[in-house]
């Protein structure tokens, strides 16, 4: 392919892409010899290509080939202001001409990061008014296991450094977050998780709650908090840690029960309470966090995401004012940095995202507007004959793909029917994703009535054609959990 020279717009006109791309089977040949993707099965993939995306506006994004798709999933559940907005490439542009790179190492700062740092402070529930700012979430959530191991040790409690989370969830990639995370298949490789973790249930009545009401499971899923502390004992514990949804796990929306009851059971415990906000901070729930949806009262948030709607990686922990005192009060060097901590023109794209975010409402017209009529919208595919549940909190959804409604069953032939159906989105230009047997989505906040319908048409019409084809297959035979 040779280095070509890309020719980007100076017109400022989000439409006016660069035009003069390599065809695509020169791309896809190209990306098989030499990128490794994330999360991918290279054989898979090199079977048939990647689908190359060239730009976006809105919720729309546009293929090699020039397809129009609906971007259910906000990228990866992060482009939360969409796609093509000029005002933060123009913020990046005049960001990297005044300073493009600056530390936040040995006592120097800097304009943006100062801006921004304050900036979530405002924005962020309760008395969380301090960032450590990372790269993304996966090292975010890194920065806190070492984070809660030294504000113990700080206080002279060196003991305190097991930390509980939840099977099934999602914190991330590296060592440390991927052992946070309760993902069995990403355990299986590389010998995680690390000592010092262990998961409890996770909140999904859908698949485990049998025969309790979800309230009732709700209890008994956040007491499996209080029966772990137990077993490791108080003194050795210093956090656990949780989605306020479990976003990659399936938009798993607890009971009512539940979060009421692990905050009683922090309260009651001297351990920290992590609230894994990465995909639920800015705006996703319907607030601008999932601590405010869920009522819940993080003494640390992790973000990322939707800080900067996917435009810049940057991601952070948001720490209360009892953490940062002790490290005010106690002195001694916290000795954990990233070089890209607080990047300038990532705080920059972030500060910009937040201030489009707040002034054009968005947030608040997912909770009074556009939120609810997803979720009236969201209920009809409910009905459909394929979907056992449909789920929903503000801008976040899952359905249930069934062989049998009543009885909640799974398929005998665990994860067969998700993929077929995200075909099937995939064909008719909509990315939904399937996580096994749910399909899930997350789109830019933005979307509007007009697009919600669209969406909704295209995976009533994939949901037809999946139970088709699960019927020919001989797919629709329930299994057991
Ligand atoms: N915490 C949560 C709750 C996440 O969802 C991370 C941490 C890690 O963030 P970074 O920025 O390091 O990726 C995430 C990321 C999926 C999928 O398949 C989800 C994520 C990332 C990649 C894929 O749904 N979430």
């Amino acid at each position: 392919m040779g280095n070509r020279r890309q020719n980007p717009s100076n017109s400022g006109d989000p439409m006016d892409h660069i035009t003069n791309h390599p065809a695509t089977a020169d791309m896809q040949a190209s990306d098989a010899a030499h990128h490794l993707h994330p999360f991918t099965d290279t054989v898979a993939l090199n079977e048939k290509g990647a689908r190359i995306i060239t730009s976006g506006k809105g919720v729309m994004i546009k293929d090699s080939e020039g397809e129009e798709i609906l971007d259910a999933m906000a990228g990866l559940w992060c482009v939360n202001i969409g796609y093509g907005r000029n005002e933060l490439a123009d913020v990046a542009a005049r960001q990297m001409r005044e300073l493009p790179y600056y530390n936040t190492f040995f006592q120097t700062s800097h304009p943006m990061v100062i801006a921004l740092a304050e900036k979530i402070a405002q924005l962020a529930p309760g008395d969380l008014n301090r960032t450590f700012f990372s790269c993304g979430g996966s090292d975010a959530n890194d920065t806190n296991i070492r984070l809660v191991r030294h504000y113990w040790a700080s206080l002279g409690k060196p003991t305190k450094t097991h930390i509980i989370s939840r099977k099934n969830g999602y914190h991330g990639s590296a060592i440390g977050s991927a052992s946070l995370g309760g993902m069995e298949a990403m355990h299986a490789q590389g010998g995680l998780p690390i000592p010092g973790i262990s998961h409890i249930d996770q909140p999904y009545w859908y698949a485990e709650g049998g025969d309790l009401s979800p309230e009732e499971f709700g209890l008994k899923a956040a007491q499996a908090l209080e029966a772990e502390i137990e077993r490791v004992g108080e003194g050795n514990v210093a956090a656990f840690i949780a989605e306020p949804v479990q976003g990659a796990g399936g938009v798993i929306v607890p009971p009512s029960t539940y979060w009421p009851e692990i905050q009683r059971i922090c309260d009651a415990n001297e351990i920290l309470l992590i609230a894994d906000e990465v995909i639920t901070g800015f705006g996703r729930t319907g607030a601008w966090f999932g601590s405010q949806t869920y009522n819940i009262r993080p003494d640390i948030m992790t973000i990322a995401k939707g800080l900067s709607s996917g435009y810049q990686p940057i991601g952070g922990s948001v720490i209360s004012e009892k953490i940062a005192a002790v490290f005010a009060e106690k002195g001694g060097e916290f000795a954990h940095g990233y070089t890209y901590s607080g990047h300038p023109v990532a705080a920059a794209v972030a500060l910009e995202n937040l201030r489009i975010l707040e002034e054009e409402h968005i947030v608040d017209t997912v909770a009074s507007d556009t939120g609810p009529y997803l979720a009236q919208r969201w209920a009809e595919l409910g009905q459909h004959p394929l979907v056992g549940e449909a789920r929903i909190s503000g801008m976040m959804a899952a359905l249930e793909l069934t062989p049998d409604v009543s009885a909640r069953a799974p398929f005998a032939e665990s994860g067969s029917v998700g993929p077929i159906c995200r075909d099937h989105c995939f064909a008719s230009n909509l990315i939904m994703r399937h996580v096994g047997d749910k399909m899930i989505i997350s789109p830019p906040l933005v979307i509007s009535r007009s697009e919600i319908d669209t969406m909704i048409e295209r995976a009533h019409k994939a949901l037809d054609k999946t139970m088709a084809d699960a019927k020919a297959q001989g797919l629709m035979v329930a299994g057991t959990r």
